[in-house]
């Protein structure tokens, strides 16, 4: 690290012609594989560590490195970064918009606390430090169609709470000391070889194994909720080029970022095309629908379309049709 100014900056985390070195946390959730197979891609097998604190599957095993790493703890999460001489620092473990209602405590310990580990060891190592942000750091009192980057920001819930804290504090400590913060505020994410654990937008991925295996799906969200959302391809391709942007193009730290929108009912419509017979009924869940209804219908990501090139591919029609293809085909 240098000091210029007063503020300490550091030394670049990846010199030009080298490959970073990069840890995810939270690697078993429902965006970790995915994103550990387009890194090794790119930066090959052993430059990109999975960790989490469960035993993962014999596939993840047999696709490169994992570890076992506890955000909460952070002599073994130091231990990590300095031993595998970590540079780039993906942070996907957290406790979803649903289950943090139902479980305040482990939502703070997790959201929270895990994620001033993570920062102090970011800072501390000069790190690239990645955290996705969420629609859900949004609230009634923001403008909801679209919502724009900057805004009042009033989340109820303890993971929106949560999450407006990291995007603050992790600006912060990029105007303070320097250090590389990235945030994206992503959509609700779907996808066909992951689930997700225990969000608001879950159902949008449930419903597609429902019309694949039983023709019949009860949805826990009223038919007319939109809320945006984003095919998971598109979601790994906005963060790995975010993450490789250089750090010029960045006018800001935290970006939204958006593909489509649809309530239940335009989804089952889409579906119906594919699969006239599919039966959808509703049977909402008032924990869920209230984070709903304050939730952005649709995000303003004119931002990061002008500084770092962000563009979508899938749209709702598409989405379903590689959805469907992929849940049948995993099916045989
Ligand atoms: C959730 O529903 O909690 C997440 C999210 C939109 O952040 N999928």
């Amino acid at each position: 690290t240098s000091a210029v100014h007063g503020v300490r900056t550091h030394a670049s985390s990846c010199t030009d012609g080298d490959k970073p070195k990069v840890l995810i946390t939270g690697g078993l959730g429902q965006l970790g594989v995915g994103l550990a197979k387009s890194l090794r891609r790119r930066f090959g097998k052993f430059n990109v560590i999975l960790s989490d604190i469960r035993k993962p599957p014999n596939h993840v095993y047999n696709n490169g490195p994992f570890i076992f790493s506890d955000i909460l703890d952070y002599k073994n999460l130091r231990e990590i970064v300095v031993n595998n001489n970590i540079s780039w620092l993906v942070h996907y473990s957290a406790v979803l918009s649903a289950v943090g209602e139902h479980n305040v405590a482990l939502a703070k310990e997790v959201n929270i606390t895990g994620f001033h580990n993570i920062l102090d060891i970011a800072n501390e190592h000069g790190l690239r430090v990645f955290v996705p942000s969420t629609i859900g750091a949004f609230g009634p009192s923001s403008p909801r169609d679209p919502t724009p980057d900057l805004c009042v920001q009033r989340p109820r819930t303890i993971y929106g709470v949560s999450k407006v804290h990291a995007e603050l504090m992790g600006e912060y400590y990029h105007q303070r000391y320097g250090l590389d913060f990235r945030c994206l505020r992503y959509p609700g994410i779907i996808s066909a070889d992951s689930q997700p654990g225990g969000g608001t937008t879950d159902y949008a991925v449930q419903i597609f194994h429902a019309a694949v295996k039983s023709g019949h799906f009860e949805c826990n969200l009223r038919s007319d909720t939109r809320l945006p959302m984003m095919y998971i391809d598109d979601c790994i391709r906005a963060t790995m080029e975010f993450l490789e942007a250089p750090d010029d193009t960045l006018v800001s730290r935290t970006y939204n970022i958006n593909a489509m929108s649809f309530t239940p009912q335009d989804l089952t419509c889409e579906i119906q095309k594919v699969l006239s017979d599919f039966k959808v009924t509703y049977n909402a869940d008032p924990v869920r629908q209230a984070i709903a209804d304050g939730w952005p219908k649709a995000l303003e990501d004119s931002a990061a379309r002008q500084d770092w090139g962000w563009k979508h591919e899938y749209d709702l029609p598409q989405l379903v049709q590689t959805m469907l293809t992929h849940i049948t085909l995993g099916n045989k």
